[in-house]
């Protein structure tokens, strides 16, 4: 059927596309290298980094093979902002250049009132490669001078800036959380420039709209499977399931993934809920079972609430596989009930944990417990509602769940026990990482909570190890391992900005969440 554009509609695009090709030409005419990274840096905060991939390699890939000048050499923001650009993009760039900032080993006390590379600094640290230990400097000297320099900066934007980045470094945050944030600072900026935010404004805009279209969507999906009303005892938070799927994919050509990572989100809530707080250890032990045999013969056994969620699962599964068997002739269905079988057999581990009072090592339950958080599947949807060409081999390599892979649902658990746990403490649930450390080492909470945030630090660096080297290129992309990235990034954005340790539904009430998908902004 074809659908006729209104024609306010028609409008608004062309706006858009020509304030793309102005933008594109005067990326064009950036010269100065350093222009060019602060341009490409400005891009990716206002959102519009999507639009321009092919500038912002070519550029970058130059800056990386050309020679810096001597002015460059001794400006420590030029210097991290390189540093930083390069690495996320996957150029490797050594570390080397920060030791002109230091002395003896240590950062030169001289650089305290340059605030902005220290900033600067700061946020290159988190691209360190685990092992790199002037890297590790840079973030403990600046994390310490940032905080200190707090209460003496006298530009306010800057202040603003420090302490947005003291609550979440860049490598954690996903840019278009904070996109209008950012649109805001940029409007006051000296070297603002009209087109760019004009540009970045109306596509706000444009993908809000889009993406309040695919809520619609898959808001009659969830209200006509009935599940809020049938499992009242379940978590029934569509619109947070939604804001995960954003946070790992907002590119508007991926809607089809947001569609699938929305519903499989949403289920696997209402799953874990299951498992956790309604089921009895017998009812879990019986519809583990029946999952593991997909066997809707079987289906008779279980009680009336757990039909429905091994029906609402198979038929969601069915629904992906028919989609990606006709997009890309690879039949998914083994490999799908697979990654449910897995998720289901971590969380019956945990459910018989509890139910018999045993409490696991903090390595025992981070085994059991990277995969019973969700990642590995969300993952692996992610990778087949995205990829243009799904390959067989590398489907079973991702399923294989290589290191790179479990590091990141590592930290994806630890983050989520760091917002998630009080509460379930409470609630009686199995006891967390954060839990499990304490009763293992006999440490305060708070002690257990900052070893785990050292942990978590510890684990990105070993990620942006991995990423460059060899063993990890063959199979996964530098795009996707990102979009794989994205999943824990929203993580961090959800759970661990700030100290309060807040949860997930606390956060989706909040502004955001508003922000990102109710109120646009103002032209
Ligand atoms: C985890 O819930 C949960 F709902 C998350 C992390 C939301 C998004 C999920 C995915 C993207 C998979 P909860 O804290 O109850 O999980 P645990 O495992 O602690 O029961
Ligand atoms: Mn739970
Ligand atoms: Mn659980
Ligand atoms: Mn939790
Ligand atoms: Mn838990």
């Amino acid at each position: 059927m074809k659908v006729t554009k209104p024609k306010q509609g028609e409008a608004i695009d062309a706006r858009a596309s020509a304030l793309r090709e102005e933008v594109r030409m005067i990326f064009k005419n950036v010269v100065e290298p350093l222009d060019q990274l602060e341009l490409i840096d400005q891009l990716q905060r206002l959102g519009l980094d999507y639009h321009f991939h092919d500038e912002i390699n070519r550029t970058l890939k130059n800056i990386h093979t050309g020679q810096k000048n001597e002015t460059w050499e001794k400006d420590l923001h030029a210097t991290a902002l390189e540093f930083r650009l390069l690495r996320q993009h996957g150029h490797h760039i050594s570390p080397e250049g920060f030791k002109r900032f230091t002395e003896n080993g240590s950062f030169n006390k001289g650089i305290r009132a340059d605030v902005q590379g220290l900033l600067s600094l700061y946020e290159a640290s988190y691209f360190s490669i685990d092992g790199e230990s002037l890297m590790d400097e840079a973030w403990s000297f600046t994390s310490n001078l940032l905080k200190d320099c707090l209460e003496n900066t006298v530009d306010l934007d800057l202040q603003m800036r420090v302490i947005n980045a003291l609550e979440l470094p860049l490598q954690w945050r996903i840019p278009r959380f904070d996109a209008k944030w950012y649109i805001n600072l940029y409007q006051k900026s000296g070297d603002m420039i009209p087109a760019v935010l004009a540009f970045a404004k109306l596509d706000f805009n444009i993908r809000q709209a889009l993406n309040q279209e695919e809520l619609k969507d898959l808001s009659r999906w969830w209200s006509k499977l009935g599940m809020g009303e049938k499992l009242p005892f379940a978590r029934d938070r569509l619109v947070a399931s939604f804001f995960w799927s954003l946070g790992i994919t907002g590119e508007p050509h991926h809607r089809y993934c947001r569609e699938v990572l929305t519903k499989i989100i949403e289920l696997i809530g209402v799953y874990d809920d299951v498992y956790d707080v309604y089921g009895t250890l017998d009812e879990l032990e019986l519809f583990t079972d029946v999952v593991q045999r997909w066997d809707i013969n079987a289906m008779k056994e279980l009680p009336d609430y757990m039909k429905l969620c091994f029906l609402s699962l198979i038929s969601v599964v069915n629904e992906t596989t028919y989609d990606i068997l006709r997009d890309h002739n690879i039949d998914t269905f083994p490999h799908q009930k697979k990654w449910f079988n897995d998720l289901f057999e971590c969380y019956i581990v945990e459910a018989r944990w509890y139910n018999s009072g045993y409490h696991p090592t903090l390595e025992e339950y981070l085994k059991n417990g990277f995969v019973s958080i969700g990642g590995p599947i969300v993952m692996l949807y992610s990778y087949i509602c995205t990829e243009d060409q799904i390959k067989k081999e590398d489907l079973e390599f991702n399923e294989d769940l290589p290191d790179i892979v479990r590091l990141a649902c590592e930290i994806f658990r630890l983050s989520d026990d760091y917002g998630t746990s009080s509460a379930e403490l409470k609630r009686g649930d199995v006891p967390s990482s954060i839990h499990c450390y304490m009763s293992e080492t006999g440490v305060s909470e708070e002690v257990s909570r900052e070893h785990m945030m050292n942990l978590i630090r510890k684990k990105w660096a070993q990620i942006n190890k991995l990423r460059f080297s060899k063993e990890n290129n063959n199979s996964l992309s530098w795009s996707f391992v990102d979009i794989m990235l994205n999943l824990i990034r929203a993580g961090h954005c959800l759970y661990n900005a700030g100290d309060d340790g807040f949860s997930v539904e606390d956060v989706v009430a909040k502004d955001t969440l508003v922000s990102l998908l109710v109120e646009p902004i103002p032209l």
